[in-house]
């Protein structure tokens, strides 16, 4: 997969690209990531990228020419890429888009500054637009570093096979069960014995039923989505009718 990034901080994509699963997928030529200064398209002696807002108002828009002039130079680089833009009026982006962007020929992304893009750059220039989430960014690279990541580790052969993307279709829209390593005993906390007694028929049940725990507790809007098997549901049921005896009198 090849993923082209615009903006005007191309240097922020080092920190991506330089660690852990990320670095061994470019190492070893699995993905690409080449960051594109968007002021390298913008004329005259200062290169300059924004402006003020037709309107009056406070806060800068990103200049259309030299976006524009990025967005196409990128395109002939990656003829068939997708175009995506980052920003906090797109669609939510989550595991099912990042299997799905996994896909793709390749990825141009925009990250937006100041106040954001012209629109006109919107409407004719962008083919889809997603947002990591509802909160204020300074601007788009961090939501672009957060796709690329979740994209490139459903690309087959990137993660080992031993936790290959297609294992987590498994725990796949709920939480994982709790982990636990050496020592036994941490700060007078012990182990669960299940985990100690080699028993793997035990353990995968103590794990589906953790991870079935942790979701109820901690990410109940999770089970309203996923698709529970019986055996689930059962576990599922024995749980809330506990917590419901704590709290009745
Ligand atoms: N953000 C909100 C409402 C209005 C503005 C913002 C905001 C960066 C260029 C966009 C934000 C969030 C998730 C990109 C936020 C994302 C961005 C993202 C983003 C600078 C203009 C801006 C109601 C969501 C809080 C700044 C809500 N996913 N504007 O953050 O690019 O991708």
């Amino acid at each position: 997969m090849n993923f082209c990034v615009l903006t005007i901080f191309p240097e922020m994509f080092d920190a991506l690209a330089g660690y852990g699963i990320i670095r061994r997928a470019v190492e070893s030529g699995r993905i690409s990531i080449a960051p594109v200064n968007i002021r390298d398209y913008a004329d005259g002696r200062h290169k300059v990228t924004d402006d003020r807002p037709y309107g009056g108002g406070s806060g800068m828009v990103m200049k259309p020419e030299p976006l524009a002039a990025a967005i196409r130079a990128a395109r002939e680089r990656l003829p068939e890429a997708r175009t995506v833009l980052l920003s906090p009026r797109g669609r939510a982006f989550d595991q099912e888009a990042a299997r799905q962007y996994a896909g793709c020929k390749g990825l141009i992304f925009v990250c937006g500054r100041y106040e954001g893009l012209d629109e006109r750059i919107c409407e004719t220039y962008i083919d889809d637009e997603i947002s990591i989430g509802d909160y204020i960014l300074t601007g788009g690279e961090l939501a672009a570093m957060v796709v690329i990541d979740a994209v490139t580790r459903n690309i087959p052969g990137v993660l080992g096979a031993e936790d290959a993307a297609e294992c987590d279709s498994f725990s796949d829209g709920r939480l994982e069960y709790a982990h636990y390593t050496r020592p036994r005993e941490f700060e007078e906390s012990e182990v669960p014995e299940v985990l100690l007694s080699g028993n793997h028929r035990a353990i995968e049940d103590w794990r589906l039923e953790s991870a079935l725990l942790q979701t109820l507790l901690k990410r109940p809007d999770l089970l309203e989505k996923s698709e529970l098997t019986d055996r689930e549901k059962q576990i599922v049921k024995k749980w809330c009718r506990y917590l419901e005896s704590l709290v009745s009198y």
